[in-house]
């Protein structure tokens, strides 16, 4: 039966006559029927990617052409009079993730499947996700984002567990969405949920009641962990999560003939970053509950774990109290006493510890000591890792240590976000990119079509007209479409220097009002939510708005530069903003961002990388060479440096270089002051004097000059299109397929 019966008969209506949502339910069945007919890969050894956070984005479309009948789809809606585009708006987007590690577990996942390899994701069912971010008064306001409607993605399953902790057994229930491969198998993501979980404790935005777990337990991400409710509250998520996943795994392992002393053979578990770490334990004690004896069960899990670092900020990494584990999970404190007791036994060196002096649990030295392998995102970070965090860790088990540079699913972050492009490239250099990335690198072969070029640009005006008419729909901005975008999306953090490039704003403001303009229009895009939390990260969202509100208002700033906040970045604006850009912004602090994934997702849609050597972008430097690239800033070891010898002082640079001087005085002048306040204004001006840990000021001369550089080199367009296509073909090297197949080949070996 062809595509049209089939929606008219799951509709009982003609297409021309149902609403977008009839057409997204019915089309929401046709694929979960298509995924389930699917094989199956059933090797027996099996990967269980555990995760905390899976930002899946919306599934509809991604899961269309992965079941190659997008183009179907699209045409028989169109040849109805209805727009898949508007469809796709039906849907709402779950937001079960914080940025870069829940993504990058969302694009392993369709690797894996891609790929056709046997392996499954585990996690949590939250109902409410990450907030969704308002602005208010020029700040960001905090609500919550229900997503599960009666029809969803998810289905619900029978397999359930009694999960203990301490006074309470509250039970699990699995619920499943299937992972669609590009042209192969569907796998699943598991995501666990509470079986009395209440939206209705919510109370104001996103206030709710703490303490009473049996109805909190998945309502939200990582809620508020500023007091010791929100932290024993994660406490009861993770274990949670662990406990139910570490059953499950047992469970398939046992059925498949597994005598549990033989699970390495049947089972490797990805632990992503530390956050699902307490599943070490938690296989241990069960394997103990089962026969095993301690040993056994210790050297059982520890040739079945492996572990992913996805952060060197010492404030990232969890450490517990043994007191939480006391209240919360207090069959694992034996456990996590053993583990130890024999690293102690073994090495006097304090630093290698689990348990510390303080009683504080090191939640990654149970990973290492008790992994198999230990894994960094990209090659610097990967080094770094060596080198420094992890050095004493490094010298006793240098085998352990090993580089995953992290990718992007090309699917979702070229093919259906930039189709303009892909029907370029598919005509071009034909379609076998989209199974071999690397094969993008034909397109250099065209660095000298002058046709390709011109199209090349044409597509990115033709991207920034929809972007355009997306932000003036949603936000009521008027945005000028000639003008170069810049944009920086990503969550807002000190370490990635979204407030250096609001210096840079408002030096360009100063300088367009003293009558020096720019040779074309610039407007600057940010995107990000800040930690509720995180005071400093909200006001440097204050700041952008407050700038936004007095330059966009200007008539003699507005042709030249625009400043625009874009509200609530999640996937779905991403897939919007991206394919837009000309300028990605890739500015965070070198040594500090393990490895980001956004600068791989603008390069593979032909934005130029401004960027300091950090994380993946020493790679895409590699890759696109000196010419297609804007590198500036202090290296990781003059940062590095810096901080052993504390020898930095910020206030230094403002008082000996005006331009610095002038842009951080302005935060806090008069015209800040009318449209914004003075409490935010004036304590983000003092971080920037009195700390500024992540050193913009240090920077702020090399990335100002730069930038000029890159946008002198944008007025020569032919030019500026070369480094856009040279940047399109080397982005072959971040498809997640590469970063999966490196996954299998060194650690899961399936
Ligand atoms: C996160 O998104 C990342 C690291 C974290 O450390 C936590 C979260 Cl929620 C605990 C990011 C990194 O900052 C980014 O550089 C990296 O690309 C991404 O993980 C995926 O590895």
């Amino acid at each position: 039966m062809d595509i049209k019966e089939k929606l008219q008969q799951k509709m009982a209506k003609e297409i021309a006559e149902a609403s977008n949502k009839e057409i997204y339910d019915a089309l929401l069945d046709i694929v979960q029927e298509m995924a389930r007919e699917r094989e199956k890969n059933c090797s027996k050894k099996k990967l269980y990617y555990i995760s905390a956070e899976f930002l899946i984005g919306k599934l509809l479309s991604n899961n269309l052409i992965n079941l190659g009948i997008y183009n179907e789809v699209r045409d028989v809606l169109s040849r109805h009079g209805k727009d898949i585009c508007e469809i796709e708006e039906v849907e709402p987007e779950p937001s079960l993730g914080n940025g870069g590690l829940g993504r990058l577990a969302a694009c392993f996942l369709d690797s894996i499947s891609t790929l056709g390899l046997n392996g499954d994701g585990i996690g949590l069912n939250y109902h409410l996700g990450l907030f969704k971010q308002e602005f208010e008064d020029a700040l960001q306001k905090e609500m919550p984002n229900p997503w599960i409607e009666k029809k969803s993605w998810l289905t619900r399953t029978e397999v359930t567990y009694p999960i203990m902790f301490k006074g309470m057994t509250l039970n699990s229930r699995m619920y499943d969405i299937e992972v669609t491969g590009y042209h192969n198998v569907t796998n699943n993501l598991h995501l666990f949920d509470v079986e009395t979980v209440d939206e209705a404790i919510l109370e104001d935005g996103i206030d709710f009641d703490k303490e009473d777990i049996a109805r909190n337990l998945t309502l939200f991400l990582y809620p508020d962990d500023s007091d010791e409710k929100g932290r024993l509250l994660r406490i009861y998520q993770q274990y949670f999560m662990v406990s139910s996943g570490a059953r499950l795994i047992l469970d398939e392992c046992t059925a498949k003939g597994s005598n549990l002393y033989d699970l390495p053979e049947y089972a490797v578990i990805q632990i992503n970053d530390t956050h699902p770490t307490m599943i070490i334990p938690e296989l241990i004690r069960l394997l103990a509950e089962r026969g095993l004896e301690m040993d056994d069960a210790i050297d059982v899990v520890s040739r079945t774990c492996a572990y992913t670092n996805h952060t060197i900020l010492a404030e990232a990494l969890e450490k517990w109290p043994v007191e939480y584990f006391k209240k919360v999970v207090p069959q694992l404190v034996p456990i996590i006493e053993i583990l130890d007791d024999k690293v102690r036994r073994k090495y006097t060196d304090e630093s290698l510890a689990i348990i510390d002096r303080e009683d504080t649990v090191h939640m990654a030295h149970i990973d290492i000591h008790y992994g198999f392998s230990v894994n960094g995102v990209a090659s610097l970070h990967s080094e770094i890792l060596k080198d420094n965090e992890l050095n004493h860790f490094y010298k006793i088990y240098p085998e352990k240590f090993n580089n995953k540079t992290n990718g992007i699913t090309f699917r979702r972050w070229l093919i259906h976000c930039n189709p303009k492009l892909t029907e370029m490239l598919d005509f071009i250099i034909g379609t076998e990119y989209r199974l071999d990335a690397r094969k993008l690198e034909r397109l250099l072969n065209f660095k000298g079509d002058i046709n390709v070029l011109k199209r090349l640009l044409e597509i990115k005006t033709e991207n920034k007209k929809m972007l355009c008419r997306y932000l003036e729909e949603t936000q009521g901005l008027k945005l000028n479409p000639d003008s170069i975008f810049d944009i920086q999306v990503k969550r807002l953090h000190e370490y990635k220097r979204q407030q250096m490039n609001a210096l840079y704003v408002i030096h360009k403001y100063l300088e367009i009002k003293a009558g020096k303009l720019p040779g074309t229009p610039i407007t600057v895009i940010f995107g990000a939510k800040a930690a509720p939390a995180y005071v400093i990260a909200k006001d440097i969202i204050h700041l952008i708005l407050c700038l936004q509100e007095i330059i966009n208002n200007d008539p003699e700033v507005n042709p030249y530069l625009q400043v625009v906040m874009v509200e609530n970045y999640n996937v779905t604006k991403a897939e919007k903003l991206i394919p837009a850009c000309d300028i990605s912004e890739q500015i965070s602090l070198a040594s500090k961002e393990a490895s980001g994934t956004g600068n791989m997702k603008f390069m593979l849609n032909g934005a130029v990388t401004l960027g300091t050597e950090d994380g993946a972008n020493v790679e895409i430097h590699e890759l696109t060479g000196d010419d297609n690239i804007f590198v500036f800033g202090a290296t990781s070891d003059e940062v590095i440096r810096h901080y052993e010898k504390a020898d930095y002082v910020s206030k230094e640079f403002y008082e000996k270089d005006k331009e610095i001087k002038a842009a951080v005085d302005f935060i806090t002048n008069d015209k800040m002051l009318a449209v914004g306040k003075k409490e935010n204004l004036a304590r983000l001006k003092n971080e920037l004097l009195k700390k500024d840990w992540f050193m913009t000021l240090l920077d702020f001369k090399s990335y100002k000059e730069k930038k000029e550089e890159a946008l002198k080199a944008y007025e020569n367009r032919i030019e500026w299109a070369k480094k856009m296509l040279v940047n399109i073909a080397k982005a072959g090297y971040f498809s997640a397929d590469r970063t999966i197949e490196e996954y299998n080949r060194d650690i899961w070996k399936l």
